[in-house]
């Protein structure tokens, strides 16, 4: 009776499991500087197994499946900036990297993120210490600046000023020739990694204070809204940090005819920050973040048609389309990961 009691409460216990979800384990992320020397090791040589493996879209130029990433965030650029979608679009871009990583590269770990508001000086735009944190480090992190070179107004449309690099980067695991990008050069002539460091953004865009004013919003459209701000280097926002000042007219990042930004390996990790910002918010009131969207669909048009929980991101032949309501939840089953320690770091 007793045993038989067990058995069937251990049925249930089991089946209640698998209808409640199919992520087991999601893989939990963590900051740059909490991996130890081997996970960084391993994270880095997944990216250069990917850069390694050939393209699967067809997408033009794409030579490797590093590239396909590059060419479909190309692709879809005029259609997942400054709307509704943007969090989740690109949440579920990473996801998919990720996954890559994990399933094509034996990646074992999670996608790591950088919290440039940890290192961002908070009186002082021109300081470069961001720049000489472990995530530049040549043997600890994603290597540095490239060398000076003069723009032209062609090359820099915003007449951004301040710019200390725009050549290929010079040291670490992801130089010229053993890493380059296809997508946005000519065909057969891909181009090496360039890096374009601008300190007053990096330190004005990535301030902790604007980090708290995102997260204080209410509800998603205004923390949706709050987080890509204007397209206007007048006014801080903290997605133009990472694209900007590492970035900034000629680095991959910042690159305008890859607009807004080419895909630089930092790209994961920067934009790996900006959903742990979200899914920290998120983690205030989860009954109602789990099911609320918002913003437009079309790119700044406040005032026209909303994003709903049942529209569909498309992220091509990358992944199949998602609707919105999937991508909320991070171990819903579409999306399998989470944070460790909750996002908070050691
Ligand atoms: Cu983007």
């Amino acid at each position: 009776m007793h045993f038989a009691k067990l058995i069937s409460l251990g049925l249930l216990l089991l089946l209640g499991d698998s209808v409640a979800s199919s992520c087991r384990k999601p893989p939990l992320r963590k900051e740059w500087r909490e991996l130890n020397m081997r996970e960084r090791r391993d994270y880095i040589g997944a990216v250069r197994c990917l850069a390694a493996l050939p393209a699967i879209t067809g997408l033009e130029n794409a030579v490797t499946h590093f590239d396909d990433f590059q060419a479909t965030h190309s692709d879809q650029t005029p259609y997942i900036h400054w709307v509704g979608h943007f969090a989740l679009w690109h949440r579920y871009f990473l996801a998919t990297y990720e996954k890559a990583l994990r399933e094509k590269c034996s990646y074992q770990g999670a996608q790591p993120y950088w919290n440039w508001s940890l290192d961002a000086s908070s009186t002082d735009n021109s300081s470069m210490a961001i720049y000489e944190t472990d995530i530049f480090h040549p043997v600890r992190g994603f290597g540095g600046n490239g060398k000076y070179t003069p723009a032209n107004t062609t090359q820099n449309p915003f007449n951004l000023t301040g710019r200390t690099g725009g050549g290929c980067v010079e040291d670490g695991p992801f130089t010229a020739p053993g890493f380059t990008l296809a997508v946005g050069n000519p065909k057969g002539q891909p181009d090496c990694l360039r890096r374009d460091y601008i300190p007053s953004i990096m330190n004005f865009f990535s301030r902790q204070n604007l980090v708290d004013h995102i997260q204080a919003q209410s509800d998603y459209v205004t923390f949706a809204r709050a987080l890509e701000n204007i397209p206007n280097f007048s006014q801080p926002n903290i997605h133009g940090s990472g694209h900007f000042g590492v970035g900034g007219v000629l680095g991959t990042l910042g690159n305008s005819a890859l607009s807004p930004g080419g895909v630089d390996p930092l790209f994961y990790l920067h934009h790996g920050n900006l959903d742990r910002i979200f899914w920290e918010w998120q983690q205030k009131d989860l009954p109602t973040r789990y099911h609320q969207v918002g913003g437009p669909v079309t790119p700044l048009d406040y005032t026209g048609v909303n994003v709903t929980l049942d529209f569909e991101v498309n992220i091509g032949d990358l992944a199949p389309n998602a609707t919105l309501e999937n991508l909320l939840d991070t171990e819903g089953g579409t999306l399998c990961y989470s944070y460790w320690n909750n996002g908070k770091g050691q």
